[in-house]
């Protein structure tokens, strides 16, 4: 009670200000059909995000959507104009999780596709870096921006049949890095979130459709999971905004670098 109202008698009833109200912040994560992506949505949704989701799978984007009642919008990050129509349906962003990826391949240099390394490059580099510079605006006016990364372990190691991978995701490093540098001063933060072994369809793309191969992958490992990287990412969104987490390594017990894995025989 205020000491007027004691003085007057009156009970002191608190008067909410509207426009101070807490709204949900919005967050967007591309590559939200499958995967990290489909993880991260529900991590952010639960932690009172309201979400926006993008891919180009729009069945799966819905199906991923309507439980935690987020945007589902169709995106191709690597097309300018799918880029365009899929920002202009936000008129508010706070978080931006630029996770749409992955690699195509495990071909060694001398037999490098060069289409392959095209869509590598496309999608995680150019991918990150069209959507970034769409909502970059609207990210600034949140006052309290947030811009996170998925990068890779193969943006720290280098490994034979990684080229176009690897030269991918260092470049997606480089930009988190250049990006943070070149927003200094401004109200946003910038995160890269680098995974090792994650079981999604991650491999099942990499080798084409190959189930087999990409099985491999993970034989005799415990991997981590989507949720678990997904944890990461909501940690790093969810720290008070003068915290910026730079950049996180998550890989899995059984794995100690890109290619040092722990596989169990029995
Ligand atoms: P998944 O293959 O399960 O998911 C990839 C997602 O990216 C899908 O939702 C896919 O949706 C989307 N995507 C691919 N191309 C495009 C595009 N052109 N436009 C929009 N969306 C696209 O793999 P992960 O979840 O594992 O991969 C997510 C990120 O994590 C990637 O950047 C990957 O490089 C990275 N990563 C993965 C690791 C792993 O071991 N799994 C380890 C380290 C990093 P759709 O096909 O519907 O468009
Ligand atoms: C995926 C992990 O080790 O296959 O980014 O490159 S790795």
């Amino acid at each position: 009670m205020t000491d007027s109202a004691k003085s007057t008698g009156q009970r002191h009833v608190p008067v909410l200000n509207l426009s101070l109200a807490a709204q949900p912040r919005t967050a967007v994560v591309t590559g939200a059909s499958s995967g990290i992506g489909v993880a991260t949505a529900r991590h952010l949704a639960a932690a009172g995000f309201s979400v926006v989701i993008g891919a180009r799978r729009l069945d799966r984007l819905r199906s991923v959507a309507e439980p935690i009642g987020a945007l589902a919008i169709e995106l191709d990050v690597t097309d300018q104009v799918s880029v365009d129509r899929f920002c202009e349906q936000i008129p508010a962003c706070s978080v931006l999780v630029n996770n749409a990826g992955g690699a195509v391949g495990l071909a060694s240099i001398e037999q490098a596709d060069v289409g392959a390394w095209q869509t590598m490059y496309d999608t995680n580099v150019l991918g990150t870096l069209r959507m970034t510079r769409a909502l970059l605006p609207v990210i600034l006016a949140s006052g309290d921006g947030h811009i996170i990364i998925i990068g890779s372990i193969a943006a720290h190691e280098p490994y034979p049949g990684g080229g176009g991978y690897n030269a991918a995701k260092f470049a997606e490093r480089a930009v988190a890095s250049v990006l943070r540098q070149e927003l200094l001063g401004r109200p946003v933060r910038v995160t890269e979130v680098d995974p090792g072994m994650v079981q999604t369809e991650f491999s099942l793309v990499r080798f084409g459709g190959d189930a087999k191969r990409a099985a491999e992958v993970y034989k005799g490992v415990t991997p981590l999971t989507a949720d678990d990287v997904a944890e990461c990412i909501t940690f790093a969104a969810t720290r008070p905004s003068h915290v910026n987490i730079d950049s996180l390594i998550v890989l899995a017990r059984d794995q100690a670098g890109a290619q040092a894995v722990h596989r169990r025989t029995t």
